[in-house]
């Protein structure tokens, strides 16, 4: 067992049967130039998550623990885009539709794949998600049963949509989360202040919130052994 000092107090975990999930960490999302951008946000809020992630992915995977990375988008046909997703906001280019990295959210185009910083390698399954969620219509769960994962440390954008979202889904099946604050970003900073918040109030409603340097140290520990 290990323990990160963390908020509302330390997190312990068995690196065995925790998984590190990055989610969502897609170029439209956080790449200049990408959908993201496209809507007026400020992608270096969300570029700021990226550096500390991949020094969590690299220790997570020296310590032998599970990655799982995931993806918001849908089918090229959009059979699995609900109206009411598409029409949301009333934008002129939309999910679907051509964009600057190719069409926007659809699964295969290079705006929907993850950044190359945080590329998935051989072993580390990529779930596919049509909602904010990651276990909403995905085999999210299966997969981390079949794993025999009980917990979750969390990194990924953006803090109060996606990374929130998936939190409460976990939450409620039974997982434990440990939401990495500077893994995780929002294009607007008072979300990103209260999205963490959100997380470790009432005693860790949600789960546990902590730095990666808090992190770090333990991961090596088990990197050593
Ligand atoms: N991944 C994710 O958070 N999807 C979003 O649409 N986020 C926004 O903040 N819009």
């Amino acid at each position: 067992m290990a323990t990160v000092q963390a908020e509302p107090y330390e997190f312990d975990f068995d690196p065995r049967t925790c998984a590190l999930i990055i989610i969502d960490m897609q170029r439209d999302f956080v790449d200049p130039g990408g959908f993201g951008e496209a809507l007026g946000n400020d992608v270096s809020l969300l570029r700021k998550a990226v550096q500390p992630t991949q020094r969590v992915l690299a220790a997570a995977r020296a310590a032998g623990m599970a990655v799982i990375h995931t993806r918001e988008g849908h089918r090229p046909d959009l059979f699995d885009l609900a109206p009411a997703k598409k029409a949301r906001g009333k934008l002129k280019t939309g999910i679907g539709d051509p964009g600057p990295m190719g069409r926007i959210l659809v699964r295969g185009e290079y705006g929907h794949d993850i950044v190359d910083e945080l590329k998935p390698i051989e072993g580390e399954p990529v779930i596919d998600k049509p909602g904010k969620g990651a276990f909403y219509a995905t085999d999210l769960d299966a997969v981390l049963k079949s794993k025999n994962i009980r917990q979750l440390i969390v990194c990924g954008v953006t803090t109060e949509v996606c990374v929130n979202t998936t939190v409460r889904e976990a939450n409620d099946r039974g997982y434990d989360c440990l939401v990495l604050e500077d893994c995780v970003a929002s294009y607007f900073p008072e979300f990103q202040r209260v999205g963490i918040a959100m997380i470790k109030a009432q005693g860790g409603i949600f789960g546990w919130v902590a730095k990666s340097e808090q992190l770090l140290p333990v991961l090596a520990s088990f990197a050593k052994r």
